[in-house]
């Protein structure tokens, strides 16, 4: 088993999509190990985001994921990493595939509702970065 992390954005929060966007995951057959809204704070995106630093879209990124509340996901499947990029479509929701959740739920680049690690080293970061140990057991 593999486990992935996730976050719904605030941009499909805030359209009220989450629920669909967390039955598509369960439907693809993800886990949920862990589950959590918060409100991003500046210091806690800039973070998030540190490879992104010196990309121009960075300062507006930022100022995206911190506009309102996203929901962060630790979920669990054979090959999750691939998987839920597979599910989540390319980054541009302009050039994402049919069925895809940013081909259906994502407005913009920017705004594109869902993130998913990018690899082994990206999601044991991710997860670790807004996770403890012990709200990563198995049912806790
Ligand atoms: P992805 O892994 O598909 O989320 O895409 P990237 O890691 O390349 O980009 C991370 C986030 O930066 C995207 F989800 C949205 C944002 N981004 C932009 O706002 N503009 C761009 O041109 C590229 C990415």
């Amino acid at each position: 088993m593999e486990r992935t992390f996730s976050i719904i954005k605030p941009d499909a929060v805030k359209a009220g999509k989450a629920g669909k966007i967390l039955a598509r995951i369960e439907e693809a057959g993800f886990r949920l190990v862990a589950v959590r809204q918060r409100h991003l704070t500046k210091a806690q995106a800039e973070g998030f985001y540190h490879v992104h630093q010196a990309r121009p879209f960075f300062g507006s990124l930022v100022e995206f994921m911190t506009s309102g509340p996203c929901i962060t996901l630790v979920l669990e499947k054979n090959g999750a990493i691939a998987s839920l990029r597979e599910l989540m479509g390319a980054t541009d929701p302009a050039k994402a595939a049919a069925g895809t959740i940013r081909k259906d739920f994502a407005e913009s680049i920017e705004a594109n509702a869902i993130h998913g690690s990018d690899g082994p080293e990206t999601a044991a970061f991710e997860i670790g970065y807004f996770f403890a140990g012990l709200e990563l057991g198995s049912g806790s």
